[in-house]
């Protein structure tokens, strides 16, 4: 199909508002044509791959893993439109068509005006954090993530955690624990002036708080402030259209908007954002940085030449950005968020029935197992969460995240270790890959481990690298 049918086609699809609607049932909006065969392995095998792993998922060989949860990064289907894209790569070092389609795509669907295309989301919170933060700022916004509040401490900057407090209790049922409290933003302004503080980091479906959404009246209160002190938003957009379903979903007023509407509104009210394309544009790999200020773009743009490529592919193949371009317009789909989100909740609510542990409200590109309270007799020096992984993966192939200790590093100043309030595992949910099975076979595996967990052990980290520790560091039991 020539690409301007298959924008025609997308277009239409963007608009469909379900019929189904009123249905309790749902379904996945595809038929599948291709399928990865999956491969079983015994136990005695597992055991063996998580010992050679240092009992880090991470470090998996993924031959070895049966249903893969370790992420929704890069590891979702794409469209048989965003393949066909992807044949229509201009791959010319300059000035690829393809760019275009993509600014086209992120002007329509974002709203941003200027686009700078990265390898992935990191590349564009390089840019950000090198371009905009100076020695001894400080950055506030939604909870960390790992590689966002990196790229602030590398560029000079400490990161100020300013979430509601709601979203570091995994049992409070607060449905908007991604909103900011302007409370601490007032306390932090007061604290260190605002010449101290460049932008304000604000993440749409915030993912170390277990995917939870931020409200559209919370981020009005927020650009209020933002435009009152003359301190500019950059929205980490990486799961935006996942928040504007939950919107649609909960907050009173915009039940008859759509998913796209949503997301729009949402980013009309920031200055600019990063992005990771491989979660909600469904790609293997890319990503941007979208701004409206001509001079932020103009650094922008100069920066990237020097760490990523031409500012027309950004370390990207032309094929790649078509894919973006497409993925972008099908992430805002009603049918397809939808069914992406309410997948997620089937899983959960088996576990919530069972009686497991997790992150409640059920967000919306995972299902978070609280270590803390799945394995009480495993202190959080002994790495619940890493251990709990490890041992999901040994009982069922299943691959899952650690997201606590581990993941939250030490501090830069005091060198001992975070300890987050939250110690989870992530059972994370690619998009088009798995099937409702696939969600009731790792229902039933966790639910065996929890009914087991009394003779779980911790562990001891035996190498830890300096920079993202989670991914490499090694550990053994104790
Ligand atoms: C993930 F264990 N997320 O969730 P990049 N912002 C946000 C992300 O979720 C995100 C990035 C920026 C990943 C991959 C990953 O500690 C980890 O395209 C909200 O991955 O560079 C990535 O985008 C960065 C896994 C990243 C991790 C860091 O699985």
């Amino acid at each position: 199909m020539p690409l301007e049918q298959v924008r025609i086609v997308q277009d239409g699809l963007e608009n469909s508002m379900s019929n189904t609607e009123k249905r309790k049932s749902w379904a996945e909006p595809f038929k599948i044509k291709m399928v990865e065969l999956l491969r079983m392995t015994t136990r005695d095998e597992r055991v063996k791959a998580i010992k050679e792993a240092g009992y880090n998922t991470f470090l998996l060989k993924s031959d070895d893993v049966y249903i893969d949860l370790l992420t929704d990064s890069g590891t979702s289907a794409m469209s048989d439109r965003q393949w066909s894209g992807m044949m229509m790569g201009d791959e010319a070092y300059a000035g690829s068509r393809n760019f275009y389609h993509l600014e086209e795509a992120v002007r329509k669907y974002y709203g941003y005006k200027y686009l700078v295309p990265t390898h992935q989301g990191r590349g564009a919170e390089h840019i950000i954090s090198r371009i905009m933060i100076k020695k001894g700022d400080f950055i506030p916004g939604n909870m960390y993530f790992t590689t966002t509040r990196l790229h602030q401490e590398l560029a000079g900057g400490g990161f100020v955690d300013v979430i509601v407090d709601e979203a570091h209790d995994p049992t409070n049922q607060h449905t908007f624990k991604g909103n900011v409290d302007i409370s601490k933003l007032d306390r932090l302004l007061e604290k260190v002036g605002k010449e101290k503080i460049p932008y304000l980091s604000i993440a749409t479906a915030v993912n170390m708080a277990g995917g939870q959404p931020i409200s559209l009246e919370n981020l009005k209160k927020v650009r209020e402030w933002s435009l009152k002190h003359g301190i500019p938003i950059i929205h980490d957009a990486t799961r935006v259209a996942e928040n504007a379903y939950f919107i649609k979903k909960r907050e009173s007023g915009c039940q008859d908007k759509s998913v796209a509407q949503i997301v729009r509104e949402l980013c009309d009210l920031t200055d600019g954002c990063t992005m990771s394309a491989k979660k909600d544009a469904m790609v293997n790999i890319g990503g941007f940085l979208a701004v409206n200020d001509p001079d932020l773009f103009d650094q922008a743009r100069n920066m990237v030449v020097i760490y990523e490529g031409l500012h027309t592919y950004g370390g990207m193949a032309g094929r790649d950005m078509e894919a973006v371009a497409i993925g972008l317009g099908e992430s805002v789909d009603h049918e397809h968020i939808r069914a992406r989100v309410e997948q997620v909740m089937y899983l959960g609510g088996k576990l919530l029935d069972a009686g497991v542990p997790i992150v409640e409200p059920i967000g919306s590109h995972a299902v978070f197992l609280d270590a803390k309270r799945f394995l009480p007799h495993v202190p959080q020096n002994e790495f619940p969460a890493q251990v709990l992984a490890a041992e999901l993966y040994v009982e069922a192939g299943i691959r899952s995240m650690e997201r606590g200790v581990v993941s939250a590093g030490r501090d830069p100043e005091t060198g001992d270790h975070r300890y987050p309030k939250l110690e989870l595992v992530r059972l994370t949910i690619p998009r088009r890959v798995y099937t409702q099975a696939h969600m009731d076979v790792t229902a039933e595996a966790v639910i065996e481990l929890y009914e087991n967990r009394d003779r779980i052990k911790g562990l001891k980290m035996v190498y830890e690298p300096k920079y993202l520790r989670f991914f490499q560091a090694r550990f053994e039991p104790i």
